[in-house]
């Protein structure tokens, strides 16, 4: 069975395990932590990062990578637009996510999880209030914005689009915060189905710090 190393509370560990899923490749998560940087973790992964697939002879990092390498091997349920525009849109939006929405919400999902279950030390209310109320509202304001449907981010077609935005909204509602919907009614909504998909019920259930 292929294998993911990484922990799960990674969201690039989440996003790989849902499209998986949501492709119905069985896997396995073994665990491995991205610290220290040990010859292990190098020789699978020269920049020292999780997750990594491995799959018999193939080793393969980088959860975009990951993601479109089995869109190839297993092409159904196709979760790359057909459509040339949509396509490039929704490669676009797995950029966003897996970067600034990352930078944003990590900080929150460091704060709450990580600090407290990692280093044993309490989180700084002070930071998460700030990231809260002033990186986090233009981030959901421009992801409000690309929401075609609560079924889609594009097209109205779940895609890797939603498959990426949701990991890291997963690991946002893990660490306590959930979507105003008074402020982002578009993104609480597609949120809240997104989350209700199987491949994403099942990684929220599992909680905040599995290992
Ligand atoms: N672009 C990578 C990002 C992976 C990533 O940043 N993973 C984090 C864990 S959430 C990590 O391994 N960090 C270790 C480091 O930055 O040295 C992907 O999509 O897989």
């Amino acid at each position: 069975m292929p294998i993911v190393h990484g922990g799960v509370p990674s969201p690039f560990v989440k996003k790989t395990c849902a499209f998986l899923t949501e492709k119905g490749v069985a896997h396995e998560v073994r665990s491995m932590a991205p610290f220290p940087k040990t010859p292990e973790l190098l020789g699978m992964n020269p920049l020292g990062k999780i997750p990594i697939y491995q799959d018999g002879d193939l080793t393969l990092p980088d959860s975009s990578v990951i993601c479109a390498y089995i869109e190839r091997v297993q092409p159904k349920p196709s979760l790359y637009p057909a459509d040339a525009k949509a396509y490039a849109r929704a490669l676009f939006v797995e950029e966003f996510a897996d970067t600034k929405l990352n930078e944003v919400l990590g900080g929150v999902f460091f704060q709450r999880i990580i600090r407290p279950n990692f280093f044993k030390q309490e989180p700084d209310e002070a930071a998460v209030k700030k990231t809260l109320d002033e990186a986090l509202p233009p981030v959901f304001d421009w992801l409000e914005g690309q929401i075609d449907s609560p079924q889609g981010i594009v097209g109205g077609a779940f895609s890797i689009a939603d498959v990426a935005v949701g990991a890291q909204l997963a690991n946002f509602r893990l660490a306590g915060e959930k979507v105003d919907a008074a402020r982002w009614p578009k993104l609480a909504r597609w949120c809240e189905a997104t989350h209700a998909r199987p491949a994403f019920a099942k990684l929220l259930a599992a909680g905040a710090f599995p290992m």
